[in-house]
């Protein structure tokens, strides 16, 4: 059964990897799933259909046969658990690769979002100029702890596995703050995340969906 994605028509970002259906696209890649996409426009995303699959409204959602999932942790673990390739063969290992997943978004990714929401929606509020360092510091503390825990490992823990995809990801997002590269080994961490082929060509896939121009909805 080739699950389908969704994903968006026109993303702020033009494609370049940031949008969620990244992850989800980068998974199915890894574990050599074809799949298919649909791309929305914004309306389409708020109309009773897609509720129906997403109730916030959002992408991406993932369908396979009468299985219909949202929230790109959920789909991630789905897929880990049932192809080879993203979690570790011991209870453990699996147990310690869902924990990264976690802590990925739920420990690592709220106080980028926060920055990103004080950068793109709140830059014109007389506060703006205290808030930010201060969301910034609260990055700085939490990229820290990453940069001790990853030491100089290759990967969070042992090999590569869905708890790396998903911080990888996250991580990204701070590219053009400078942040990242106050910690040495995280730059070299994503980076060895974006050379694996399953990420290039999730990468890829998203891109071309912005130069072919297909849309529905
Ligand atoms: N917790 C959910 C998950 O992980 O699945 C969050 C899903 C989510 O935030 N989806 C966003 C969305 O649908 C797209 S990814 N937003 C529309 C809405 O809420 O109405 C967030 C995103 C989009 C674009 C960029 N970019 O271009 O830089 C970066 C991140």
């Amino acid at each position: 059964m080739i699950p389908i994605i969704t994903a968006f028509a026109a993303s702020p970002d033009r494609g370049q990897g940031l949008a969620r259906d990244t992850r989800v696209r980068w998974a199915l890649e890894e574990v050599g799933q074809p799949y298919e996409v649909r791309l929305l426009t914004f309306a389409a995303m708020k109309e009773p259909a897609h509720l129906a699959l997403h109730p916030f409204g959002q992408i991406p959602t993932y369908e396979e046969g009468d299985l219909a999932l949202f929230e790109t942790g959920s789909i991630i673990l789905h897929i880990a658990e049932h192809h080879a390739g993203l979690l570790p063969d011991n209870a453990h290992g699996r147990a310690h690769a869902i924990t990264w997943m976690f802590a990925a978004v739920n420990t690592v990714e709220p106080p980028i979002l926060e920055l990103a929401t004080a950068k793109l929606l709140e830059s014109d509020k007389p506060w703006n100029k205290e808030r930010l360092p201060l969301v910034e510091n609260r990055i700085r503390n939490r990229l820290k702890q990453l940069s001790v825990r990853l030491g100089d490992g290759e990967w969070l823990d042992g090999a590569f596995s869905a708890g790396d995809l998903m911080m990888v990801h996250v991580l990204q997002r701070l590219k053009p703050s400078g942040l990242l590269k106050e910690n040495p080994n995280l730059p070299g961490y994503i980076a060895r995340a974006e050379a694996r082929p399953a990420y290039k060509r999730a990468y890829d896939a998203q891109l071309a969906a912005f130069t072919s121009k297909r849309a529905s909805g």
